[in-house]
């Protein structure tokens, strides 16, 4: 351990901790900017400046390993001038736009000029112009908003091992982009969009579709319907001021009801529909000596991923749709017909907390109702400010219940949404069907949590023991198929999600600040997880295949699974 002083407080730290993390620990707040706790220590911004006794100059205290008696101040007049004028620089050179941005109110900038009392900018920087991206079709590059703090480039770099966005020219002309001055959707990104989600500023923002969605409830032609992705409950209140995890479902299912929503159902109803497929896939490959490992493929940042670097692959990915895809093929074919609705005055909006999903409903290949299955992806965000746009108390909304038949579903399908959760889900059904006997501990722990690669062994007789692994973030994804290339590990199934912490953590969630995040005890993933698990917890059913409404499905319209017409609707190839 190591003692030093901080503003004449005694600390005592291990060896290697930062001067602002002694500080944190102390309760001490030092502003940061382009730090970002994990992800992003580089001492890029000069924000974070201290004074240390014996050191010349002021120093960044993000990248400063404390020592055996030092002493530190954080709150000097020198100390306070050199903040303002390091934010007044890269405010001189910063568009004016707070009004209309879409992160004013939820910009890091904007809340740190107004902690440093900042009310003049006394210089004059360059402004320079440069061409907005808006090219992919999920995210969204203002380069002239970037303010250079590479948050992005660390995570796209190294928690995603992507490597599309970097560091280019100099002086003003400063600028973070693909390789080449290539767009976003010329490069290899995957459009996970948590680059996104690190942004201090709004120099990315997802592709917005309220717009589309807007017209489709104004239009009395249509029928509008709408499915909520797992993830999304536990972290729309957040929007609304609820703590980091807290699950809002039901306020959530109200709140659509009240923008118009004709129908309001639950993508976990088509996640317990992907277990039975994916499951009865799995058991088809292990009987008949299909590729494997089988790999999942509902998560489309992670799909993208596998076709651009890992096409070798392919055929182990399971051939099930996501959920997402599910859903939009039976909302026009299955849905239509029960409900007596023309699919063409059917549109169909998915909240997912992702932004790949703007990318996969546009896919040609997963448009097999005839029609686009998904005719508009809002992420968390979107949604949040379309309830606020139209002036919808949410706090003061009642609990109301998902609409039938596609809002039936188990804790299966709800546990998608955290890392592990479609694994967990599978093995619950996959014992029961293979064995005949009930599963009696439903929980698999060892599946759970955020380690980035977790591995489990489950005995199901006669099947014998059956090995799965768990994969979340991108580089952990490379890590283990570099494993498998390797042969250094051999597998059945394996889980992999595009995003850190899974589709809890996606790049369409709402945004927890760098400032947050250091004050959250946990990862804010882990607190979303935590609220889903709560949630399985306590539905009454907990297995997919026991999903009512998805045995009459079967009943009155696929047969079985991997039937002829489960393959048609819910099926699909990727190809390289
Ligand atoms: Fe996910 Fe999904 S669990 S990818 O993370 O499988 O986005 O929440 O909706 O489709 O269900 C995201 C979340 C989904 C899909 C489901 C899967």
């Amino acid at each position: 351990m190591v003692t030093l002083t901080i503003d004449g407080q005694v600390v005592r730290v291990p060896a290697g901790t930062t001067v602002l993390e002694a500080a944190q620990q102390a309760g001490i707040d030092i502003p940061t900017l382009c730090y970002l706790k994990e992800i992003n220590k580089i001492g890029a911004c000069r924000v974070c400046l201290v004074e240390i006794k014996g050191a010349r100059g002021l120093q960044a205290s993000c990248v400063y390993p404390v020592a055996e008696g030092m002493e530190v101040k954080t709150n000097t007049p020198s100390i306070r001038e050199a903040r303002k004028a390091v934010v007044e620089l890269i405010l001189s050179n910063h568009p004016m736009e707070c009004l209309t941005c879409n992160r004013s109110t939820n910009c890091e900038l904007q809340a740190l000029a107004k902690k440093l009392g900042i009310k003049d900018i006394r210089f004059t920087g360059a402004n320079t112009a440069f061409e907005p991206d808006l090219s992919s079709p999920s995210i969204e590059r203002i380069p002239d908003k970037c303010i250079l703090c590479r948050r992005c480039v660390a995570v796209c770099n190294q928690v995603q091992g992507v490597g599309v966005l970097g560091l280019t020219e100099r002086g003003f002309e400063s600028l973070v982009a693909p390789p080449f001055h290539r767009t976003l959707n010329e490069v290899n990104c995957t459009f996970c969009g948590q680059c996104i989600n690190v942004c201090p500023v709004g120099a990315l923002r997802e592709k917005d579709h309220t717009q589309r969605v807007w017209e489709a409830l104004n239009d009395p032609d249509k029928h509008v319907i709408v499915q909520t992705a797992p993830a999304v409950r536990v972290a729309l209140g957040e929007e609304f001021g609820y703590p980091v995890g807290t699950s809002v479902t039901k306020k959530m299912v109200a709140a659509l009801r009240r923008l118009g929503f004709d129908k309001v159902f639950d993508t976990d109803f088509t996640a317990d529909l992907t277990i039975l497929e994916e499951g009865s896939e799995l058991l088809e490959r292990v009987k008949e000596g299909g590729k494997l490992p089988l790999i999942t493929s509902c998560s489309p940042g992670w799909v993208k991923y596998c076709e651009h670097h890992y096409p070798e692959f392919l055929a182990n990915l399971s051939t099930a749709k996501s959920p997402q895809q599910m859903f939009g093929a039976l909302a026009k074919t299955y849905y239509a017909e029960k409900a007596d609705i023309d699919p063409t005055k059917i549109f169909s909006v998915s909240v997912m907390p992702c932004t790949a999903k703007k990318f996969e409903c546009g896919r040609p290949e997963l448009q097999d109702s005839g029609f686009p299955d998904v005719d508009a992806v809002l992420t968390t965000r979107e949604l949040a400010d379309m309830i606020k746009e139209a002036g919808i108390d949410f706090r003061s909304l009642p609990e109301e219940e998902y609409d039938l038949p596609m809002g039936i579903t188990t804790g299966a399908g709800l546990i998608f949404g955290a890392t592990g959760g479609v694994m967990e889900a599978a093995l619950r059904t996959v014992y029961e069907l293979v064995t005949g006997k009930t599963l009696e501990k439903v929980d698999f722990v060892a599946v759970r949590g955020i380690e980035g690669i977790k591995e489990a062994s489950i005995e199901i007789p006669p099947l014998g023991t059956v090995k799965v692994a768990v994969a979340h973030g991108l580089n952990n994804a490379r890590k283990l198929l570099e494993k498998l290339k390797d042969g250094e590990a051999d597998y059945h199934f394996i889980e992999i999600m595009a995003c850190p912490g899974g589709c809890v953590g996606g790049g369409g969630q709402p945004i927890v600040s760098g400032p947050e995040r250091m004050k959250l005890g946990e990862d804010y993933r882990v607190l979303r997880a935590r609220a889903i698990y709560q949630e399985d917890r306590e539905m009454p059913l907990r297995k997919s295949h026991d999903n009512p409404a998805v045995k009459a499905l079967y009943e009155e319209y696929l047969g079985k699974p991997l039937s002829h017409k489960s393959h048609h609707l819910l099926h699909t190839h990727y190809t390289k």
